[in-house]
């Protein structure tokens, strides 16, 4: 399948703690991102890097919080450039740090409402990123998106009212290892579908993966995939700010990216948290760019495996 692919470069770096995912996009733009899914014979468009709209917002409580104003300046501005997505167009929103997901997500949700079709988010990932402003003890906000984009909490007025909220039981994430206190609790009470590395190493990402995949055709839903470097372990990814070890293998996340494409239900996707500045010669980036590949169609063989 042909698809219209538009890169979107979000170049957020505030809701981090390291410096560097501002440059994210270009790296992955300098990997070949744009020629890889052309050589696959998508039309591929790079729409350039957005930019935050700058405001002043109301602080919060919270006095760990850091760079609120330009965050929230980010969440506005990449629902604005998620919104003015064509309903046919595949973006891949190129970042930049997690808190992107703020920004593409609802707007990805909004547009599957559009479509009268539910949204489903494949959530990447060693952290959950499900706190919110009054419980993050880091104060960085890229560790907030899922509870903001779910509804589960109050964002306003800081960050804008959502457009349509993701509803937690489409939610499935993935490679957990790094979960804090509070985000233990929240999911424990919230029927989003977790499954974290003790359960990738006694059963497999198989499973969870088809069912989870099986649910989104069931209900002929859109499936944004939010792809946090982390996910991967950090010995083939290393140009990431917050490594955990024991992650995923390059075997491993091969597999999801394969499934992904073959599932045929992939609407939009997030390269999140490539931090450029903490890569080896670009091997993360051209990593994150082999698996995008691999997502949209690059396969070992031209005949379907057989499982
Ligand atoms: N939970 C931690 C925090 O809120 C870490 C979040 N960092 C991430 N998330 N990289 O993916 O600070
Ligand atoms: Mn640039
Ligand atoms: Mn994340
Ligand atoms: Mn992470």
């Amino acid at each position: 399948m042909t698809r219209d692919i538009t890169l979107i470069g979000a170049p957020v770096e505030t809701g981090a703690w390291r410096r560097g995912c501002l440059m994210g996009p270009d790296a992955l733009r300098t990997a070949g991102l744009a020629r890889a899914l052309r050589e696959l014979g998508h039309d591929v468009t790079d729409a350039g890097d957005v930019a935050p709209i700058a405001a002043e917002v109301k602080p919060t409580d919270n006095p760990a919080i850091r760079d609120l104003d330009l965050c929230a300046g980010w969440v506005r501005a990449l629902q604005e450039a998620g919104n003015r997505v064509a309903a046919d167009a595949t973006p891949i929103f190129m970042g930049g740090d997690h808190l992107m997901a703020a920004g593409t997500v609802p707007a990805m949700a909004a547009r599957a409402e559009a479509a009268g079709k539910p949204l489903f988010v494949l959530w990447l990932d060693a952290h959950p990123d499900i706190h919110d402003f009054v419980s993050t003890e880091s104060g960085n906000l890229h560790g907030t998106p899922v509870a903001y984009f779910t509804g589960r909490s109050d964002f306003a007025p800081q960050f804008p009212d959502l457009p349509a909220a993701v509803d937690p039981a489409n939610i499935c994430m993935i490679g957990l290892r790094s979960v804090d206190p509070y985000e233990k609790a929240a999911l424990a009470a919230s029927p989003i579908d977790v499954t974290d590395m003790r359960a990738i190493d006694e059963h497999g990402l198989a499973t969870p993966l088809r069912a989870f995949l099986d649910r989104v055709e069931a209900a002929d839903g859109h499936l944004h995939v939010s792809f946090d470097v982390d996910f991967l372990d950090p010995a083939i990814a290393p140009a990431v700010g917050t490594t955990v070890p024991g992650g995923a293998t390059f075997r491993e996340a091969h597999l999801v990216m394969e499934w992904l494409h073959d599932s045929g239900r992939v609407t939009s996707l997030d390269l999140a948290e490539l931090n450029p500045f903490l890569d080896e010669r670009g091997r993360t980036a051209l990593l994150m760019v082999d698996f995008v590949a691999s997502l949209f169609g690059k396969s070992v063989l031209d005949r379907p495996n057989r499982s």
